[in-house]
Formats: structure tokens, sequence, C-alpha cells
């Protein structure tokens, strides 16, 4: 049950401004030398690499008022939401490659829209290690790579909740949440007060990963898009150190694989961001390797049988 899938475009969004470490501004080339696009074309895949956008330098300064490189992260934003609006409107499928993840609120923003125009149902699978639903309010950081959630859910600074016009992207209930194992008091509150669904680690260990993924997926149909939401930091630091922020007690290898693979078998994946990669924190890009490994088996790769 192979799936054909329309041309895939690449496009590298190479900034750090939403970031508490310097370095994911290096993920779109770690995941080319890494071979993605090679990867993805030795499966019959059509790959086009838009190269990287641009925007603006990360100034490296300490919060204001709540929030680190407010403005960068706007523009930034504006120029991911664009270059993945034309991919979609192409017929493209967006590959959006971070970059840190506050860059989502941009590729979510325009793939929301997308769909609405296009009467899709959106389901979005957020997989990472935190919930990044802070606010400036309860922030212990100011990194807007811990709000882009929040943001998309209207919860924020006016132009990122509002970045595609006059409302927010996305209602609580459009995204699910996987893998999350460190959330802030404040945003703690805030995720179940938004009616977040959370599938974490303490869940997936009670129920096994299978289950997990098929609660998460529940409901996907003929009519959804699935836009997947990936920060590397999801995965255990033991299998992918080249991270920011690494927080213990991820998806092993096995668990990662399978979660990609249940996407891939809905058949109804979109869109895609992988972000957080960070090439300063890495091992002879291994992490790097791995996302690609990953993101093959995302895209219909499998051992045996099923293609
Ligand atoms: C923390 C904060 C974060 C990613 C770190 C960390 C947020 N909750 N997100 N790495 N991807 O500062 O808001
Ligand atoms: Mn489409
Ligand atoms: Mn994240
Ligand atoms: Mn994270």
């Amino acid at each position: 049950m192979s799936r054909t899938f329309p041309q895939i475009a690449l496009i590298g969004a190479p900034t750090d401004v939403g970031a508490g470490h310097r370095g994911a501004s290096m993920g779109p080339e770690a995941l080319r030398v890494a071979g993605l696009g090679e990867a993805l074309r030795a499966r019959g895949l059509d790959v086009l690499d838009t190269g990287n956008l641009l925007g603006p330098a990360n100034p490296w300064q300490p919060p204001t008022a709540g929030y680190r490189h407010l403005d960068q992260v706007v523009e930034w934003n504006r120029r991911v939401m664009e270059a993945v609006a034309s991919q979609l409107r192409f017929g493209r499928l967006p590959v959006m490659l971070g970059g840190d993840h506050c860059l989502a609120v941009g590729s979510i923003t325009a793939v929301a829209a997308h769909c609405r125009a296009t009467g899709r149902k959106l389901r979005v699978l957020w997989l990472d290690a935190h919930a990044d639903f802070n606010t400036c309010e309860v922030t212990p950081s100011g990194n807007c790579h811990g709000m882009p959630v929040a943001c998309l859910c209207g919860l924020g600074p006016r132009p990122l909740t509002h970045l595609g016009g006059d409302a927010p992207a996305l209602q609580p209930g459009e995204i699910r949440q996987i893998g999350i194992r460190s959330v802030d008091p404040g945003e703690k509150k805030l995720v179940k007060e938004y009616g977040l669904d959370v599938y974490d680690m303490r869940h997936i260990d009670e129920v096994g990963m299978k289950r997990a993924m098929e609660e998460a997926l529940a409901g996907v149909d003929d009519e959804t898009h699935i836009h997947v939401s990936f920060d590397v930091d999801f995965l255990d630091p033991v299998i992918a150190p080249g991270v920011g922020t690494t927080i213990p007690g991820g998806p092993t290898y096995r668990e990662a694989q399978l979660v990609m693979e249940m996407i891939a078998d809905t058949g109804r994946m979109g869109s895609l961001d992988i972000v957080e990669l960070n090439p300063a924190f890495d091992d002879h890009n291994r992490t790097g390797l791995l996302a690609v490994d990953l993101v093959e088996s995302l895209f219909g790769k499998s051992t045996l049988m099923r293609d």
C-alpha cells in the first residue's frame, strides 16, 4: 500500500532567534549533508530543494517584556509562512528545515489556511519533549521556541497569534502532542486550561507507543491533512545528542521508528517541520543522520512486506 506523494519542497530556515542556545541555524545544512534529499529521491520521490530563506541575524540579546528577539521571530515566521503557503499552492508537500521551533508558527499558520481554503480537516502531530505552550507571563526563559503552540492557539503576542490574518491558526482540539516530558509550572496550568491532548512519556510507558499513536491518530480520515512538527529533542538524548535542550527519558530508536511508520501508514501527511537539530551539540552529525533515517520512515520506508 505505498502512497504516491506530491513533489516535496525542502525549505531551509536557518535561524536560532527563538532558541536558548546558538546553533540550530546550522540545522538545514546538517540535514542536507546527512543526505535528506538523496534519501527521499532514493525512495522514488520528487524532491525540490528550494534553498534557504533569508532573515534577520540573531542579535543575541536578553528578553524584553518577556520575549527574546520578538521582532526577529516575527520576521522569520512571516517568511516561513509565505514560503510554505506558496509551496502548498503549487501542490507540493512542504518540508520546513529549521531552525528552532518558533518557526512552526509560520509553517502551521500557512498549513491551517491551506486546509481551510481546501476544506480539509487538520491534525497537527507535535513530536517534542516540550509542550511549547509558554507565554510571556509564565516563560522561564523568554525564548520563543517554548511558545509556538500557545501562539498558534491564540495565546501570545498579536503579530504571532494573528500572523495569518484575522484569527488564530488552530483550535487546541486539532493538536496531539507526543513524547512530552518537560513542562514548566505555569505552562502546565495553561496546557490543562486549554485542554491540549498530550501523550506524555508517562502515558507512553503505561500503554505503549502503539496504542498511544492509535489514540493520537484516531479520527484521521481521507479528508484530513496531517502536519508533523518534529522537534528532534523528542528523541531520547542517548540516540540524539545534537539538540540545544536534551531531556532524558524520550522515545527509543524503535519507538520513534514506530511513530514514523504509523504516521506513514495513514497516507495523510501533507506537510512537515524538522526543527531544533543543533550541529554544535552533535557528534559527527549522528543526530542529523538519525533524523534523515526517521524521515525516510515518515515517507513510507519500511523493512519488509509493506511497500
Ligand atoms: C522551556 C522554555 C524548549 C525546545 C526548549 C524550554 C522550551 N519550556 N523548546 N527546546 N524545543 O524555555 O520555554
Ligand atoms: Mn494539499
Ligand atoms: Mn519544540
Ligand atoms: Mn523541544
